[in-house]
């Protein structure tokens, strides 16, 4: 295969179209790298980085993710010579952690091998949908009534499934009042491990109570056990999220029945194949996997509907249309909502999206280059 050429690192900050507030916080203005390769016979391939500016989410901020790209995964990538993402994957497998670093690469890695085959990465991937089931995740809202207005506009939007973020003290009372209001309402919602596993009793209780189809990742991400004790004798579902960050995990979680649906996020677990891997290891455990979502750009989210047109992903996905998080996006054509709540799969060569280069310029806040080095 051919060899780098060059690589552009690059730091944006893009306003979302309103804040998103969640356990560990606001985010109002989203900071986040995009990585540009660049091979010899003059292919691209773009990756988004899902590292926020601070690490409330996982261990992970934008600094890190720029050291470890940087310092590590960079190097490898000339050195090796080839570009093929399973490769990368291998040859980076013994650095620990850092996995929205690694992701970052290993997505610009198959957009550039798919783009390089003329092939749509969703094809690439093995992916069969030509449409994917999405979703809004809702932060929370101020009030209660801004909370059932603000779901009622995603409602008359199309959407037809609702993940809201909880936490202790914004629970009960926002999944009463949806519930009253919209009593047909697909309704998931998602703790961020905002709890304590002493709260278990009160959750089942208001989930149950209300109808609730989802619970995500209400305790700690070490707290298996708690999760599992949620599971036994629940009426909807336990999800976990940062809990699963590679196959270990998840197969760790599946033995102690610590979840019944799997959200995947290729950043969280490093990469579209470890992604595609845990989706296949939850079919053959008959448990309904879903593709997550950061807050991306156009770019990110590409990625996000490539893995999400794999079979095993038969839940509805945390991929809302474009103008849900950015107005305007980065990229051209942007995500719109379809008939039946779907996102429409790019058949364009790989991401088959592409950078408007306007809006990019205007958000680019730090630029970096780095050249083969010529003899
Ligand atoms: O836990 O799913 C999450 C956004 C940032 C960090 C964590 C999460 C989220 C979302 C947003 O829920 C989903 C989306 O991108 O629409
Ligand atoms: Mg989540």
């Amino acid at each position: 295969m051919v060899r780098l050429h060059r690589v552009e690192l690059d730091e944006l900050e893009m306003p979302l179209v309103e804040p998103f507030e969640t356990s560990f916080g606001v985010e109002r203005r989203r900071r986040f790298l995009i990585l540009r390769l660049e091979s010899e016979d003059g292919e691209i391939g773009l990756g988004e980085c899902v590292a926020a500016r601070d690490p409330l989410y996982s261990g992970e901020s934008v600094t890190t993710a720029r050291w470890m790209i940087e310092t590590y995964l960079l190097p490898l990538l000339w050195r090796q010579g080839a570009l093929e993402p399973l490769v990368f994957r291998e040859q980076s497998r013994p650095w620990r952690g850092n996995s929205m670093a690694k992701a970052a690469v290993e997505l610009a890695l198959w957009d550039l091998w798919a783009r390089r085959r003329r092939q749509p990465l969703a094809r690439a991937l093995g992916g069969h949908r030509r449409r994917v089931e999405v979703g809004v995740s809702v932060g929370i809202q101020p009030t209660v009534p801004a909370l059932v207005r603000r779901v009622g506009e995603y409602l008359a939007d199309g959407y037809r499934r609702i993940k809201i973020k909880v936490r202790p003290g914004w629970d009960q009372g926002p999944v009463a009042a949806l519930r009253k209001e919209y009593p047909d309402l697909r309704l998931w919602v998602d703790a961020n491990q905002a709890y304590p596993p002493s709260a278990a009793p009160t959750i089942r209780r208001w989930a149950s109570r209300y109808g609730v189809e989802q619970v995500e990742q209400p305790f700690p991400e070490h707290a298996l056990a708690a999760h599992a004790a949620l599971v036994g004798g629940a009426r909807f579902r336990v999800c976990l999220d940062e809990s699963i960050t590679d196959a270990a995990t998840l197969e760790a979680a599946l033995e102690m029945r610590a979840l019944t649906s799997l959200n995947v996020k290729a950043g969280r677990v490093g990469g579209l194949a470890t992604g595609r891997d845990l989706g296949r290891r939850a079919a053959r455990a008959r448990m309904p996997a879903w593709i997550g979502g950061m807050l991306e750009t156009g770019i990110g989210r590409a990625h996000n509907v490539a893995l999400a047109s794999l079979s095993p992903f038969t839940f509805p996905a945390d991929l809302s249309a474009s103008d849900r998080y950015y107005q305007p996006d980065l990229v051209k054509p942007t995500f719109e909502l379809g008939p039946g709540s779907t996102l429409s799969v790019p058949t364009g060569p790989g991401i088959g999206v592409e950078v408007v280069e306007s809006v990019y310029r205007k958000h680019l806040r730090r630029h970096r280059e780095f050249r083969r080095k010529t003899r």
